[in-house]
C-alpha cells in the first residue's frame, strides 16, 4: 500500500488524508500550524464536519495518519493548501509555492505529485513544474497533475467518496497514475483529461454557481420593486423541467465561489463580462441588507446578528457576507451583537448564546440558514428584546415571530415593493 504525504490539513487536506489512511495507506499530513498538528495527533479535529471526528480518532489511534510540520519521503504528494484572492483580486499562490518548495527535497523518481488546490489555468505547468525542476530528480520520471477537490462543507466525507473526480496529468502516464491513486478511495467516476482542462473545469463549476446566484439575486431585487414574492416565483419557475434558479441571499461567501471567478477574470480580461458582472451583483448584496435595517431602525440601535458562517450548519466564516454586513452596520453607527452556534473563532460582538445576543436588541437580523435559527420559538426570547423587529435574509424563520407581534421583514417577499407601489398610486390620486 502506498505512502502518501498530504500538504495542508484544512477542510480538504485533512479529510483526504484521513480517507487514504482509512484505506490502509500510511499518511503523513503536513501543516505549518503546529497547534493544528498537535490537535490532530491527539486524535481531535480542528474543524466541525459530520463524521470527521470519528474517522480521525480511528486513523490516529491505529497509526495510519501522523500529522507533522515537515514532509517525508512518500510515493505520492498531494498539495491541498489555500489559494485565496489578493486585494487586487488575483490568485494568491504563495502557499502553493511554499508547499512545492517544502516537498522538493523529499522527491524521488516515480513519485506522484498532485495539486488539489484551485488555481488559474496553466498553474501546474507554469508554476509547479518550474519549482519542482530543482528537486534533483529528472522531472520526466515524475507523474504530475491536477485533481481539483469538489466537495461541499457539511457533506465532505460522503462527497469525497461518491463525487466524480476530474484528473488531468501533464501527460497520459501522469493522468493514469493519478487516476489510480484516487481509485483507492473514490467510488465516483474518475474522469481523465489534461492538466489545463482540469484546472479550467474546477473554475467553471464554481463560476457557474456564482453567476446563477447573481441571477437569483437580480430576480430578487427586480421582483421586490414590482411587489412580487421572489421565493414563490422561483419555486414556480423551478417546476419547469429545464429551469433551476438558485436562491437569493445576503451575498456569496466561502473561500471558493466568492473567489474562483476572479481566477478566470485574471486570465481573460474583457472577455469575462458576465462573470465580472455577477461578481459585482453578489458583492453588492450586503449593502442591500444594511439598507433594509436602516429602513426599520435608526442609527444607534442594537442589532442582533444571527449567523456569521457563510452558509447553514457549518462553522466556516471565510468570506462570509455576514462579516461585510457587520462592518457596514458598525460604520453606519449601529451596535452589533452576534451569535453563531457553529463558529468557534472570534468575530465582532460574539455572544455565547442566543439569549445574550438578542438581549435589548432593536432588530434581529438572520444572515445564516442554520437549522437552529429556523427552529427558534419567538416566545422564548420576546421579553428579552427592546423592540420587536426581525429581518430574515434567508426566508427560514417560522410563524411564531408574527404570533408574538414582531414586525417581520422577509427579504424580497414583495411586501415593501407592494407598499411602495400603493403609496405612489395614493399620492397620484
Ligand atoms: N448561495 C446562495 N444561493 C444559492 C447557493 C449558495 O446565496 O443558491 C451562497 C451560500 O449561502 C454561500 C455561497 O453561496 O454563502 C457558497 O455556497 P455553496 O453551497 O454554493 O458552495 P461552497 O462554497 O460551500 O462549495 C462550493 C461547491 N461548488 C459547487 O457547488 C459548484 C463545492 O462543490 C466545491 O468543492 C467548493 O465550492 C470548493 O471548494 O470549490
Amino acid at each position: 500500500m502506498k505512502k502518501i504525504c498530504v500538504m495542508g490539513l484544512g477542510y480538504i487536506g485533512l479529510p483526504t488524508a484521513a480517507m487514504y489512511a482509512s484505506m490502509g495507506c500510511d499518511v503523513i499530513g503536513v501543516d505549518i500550524d503546529i497547534n493544528k498538528v498537535e490537535v490532530i495527533n491527539r486524535g481531535e479535529v480542528p474543524i466541525k464536519e459530520p463524521g470527521l471526528d470519528e474517522l480521525i480518532r480511528k486513523v490516529i489511534c491505529n497509526g495510519k495518519l501522523i500529522a507533522s510540520t515537515k514532509p517525508e519521503k512518500a510515493d505520492a504528494f498531494l498539495i491541498s493548501v489555500p489559494t485565496p484572492a489578493t486585494k487586487d483580486k488575483r490568485a494568491d499562490l504563495s502557499c502553493v509555492i511554499k508547499a512545492c518548495e517544502a516537498i522538493r527535497d523529499y522527491i524521488e523518481p516515480g513519485n506522484i505529485i498532485v495539486l488539489e488546490s484551485t488555481v488559474p489555468p496553466l498553474t501546474v505547468e507554469g508554476l509547479v513544474v518550474p519549482i519542482l525542476r530543482d528537486c534533483g530528480v529528472d522531472i520526466n520520471s515524475l507523474y504530475i497533475g491536477h485533481c481539483p477537490e469538489r466537495v461541499i462543507p457539511g457533506s465532505i466525507l460522503n462527497e469525497l467518496v461518491y463525487n466524480d473526480r476530474i484528473v488531468g496529468g501533464l501527460d497520459a502516464e501522469s493522468t493514469k497514475a493519478i487516476a489510480d491513486l484516487y481509485r483507492i478511495f473514490v467510488k465516483g467516476r474518475i474522469l481523465e483529461t489534461d492538466c489545463a482542462t482540469a484546472e479550467m473545469v474546477k473554475l467553471m463549476e464554481n463560476t457557474y454557481r456564482d453567476v446563477n446566484i447573481a441571477l437569483a439575486n437580480e430576480f430578487a431585487l427586480i421582483s421586490e420593486n414590482l411587489g412580487i414574492n421572489v421565493w414563490e416565483a422561483i419555486k414556480l419557475a423551478n417546476c419547469h423541467p429545464r429551469v433551476n434558479i438558485h436562491t437569493p441571499g445576503p451575498g456569496v461567501g466561502g473561500h471558493c465561489i466568492a473567489v474562483d471567478p476572479y481566477f478566470i477574470i485574471e486570465k481573460a480580461g474583457e472577455e469575462a463580462r458576465i462573470i465580472s458582472l455577477s461578481r459585482q451583483v453578489n458583492t453588492l448584496m450586503p449593502s442591500i441588507i444594511v439598507g433594509k435595517v436602516k429602513e426599520l431602525v435608526s442609527k444607534g440601535s442594537n442589532i442582533a446578528v444571527l449567523g456569521v458562517a457563510y452558509k447553514g450548519n457549518i462553522d466556516d466564516m471565510r468570506e462570509s457576507p455576514s462579516l461585510e454586513i457587520i462592518k457596514q452596520l458598525l460604520e453606519e453607527g449601529y451596535n452589533v451583537n452576534t451569535y453563531d452556534p457553529f463558529v468557534k473563532e472570534n468575530y465582532h460582538g460574539k455572544k455565547r448564546n442566543l439569549k445574550e445576543a438578542v438581549s435589548a436588541a432593536d432588530c434581529l437580523l438572520v444572515l445564516t440558514d442554520h437549522t437552529q435559527f429556523a427552529e427558534i420559538n419567538a416566545k422564548d426570547i420576546q421579553r428579552l428584546v427592546r423592540s420587536k423587529n426581525i429581518v430574515d435574509t434567508r426566508n427560514i424563520i417560522n410563524n411564531t415571530w408574527q404570533e408574538c407581534g414582531f414586525i417581520v421583514e422577509i427579504m424580497w417577499n414583495g411586501k415593501s415593493g407592494r407598499k411602495a407601489v400603493k403609496d405612489k398610486k395614493a399620492k397620484a390620486i
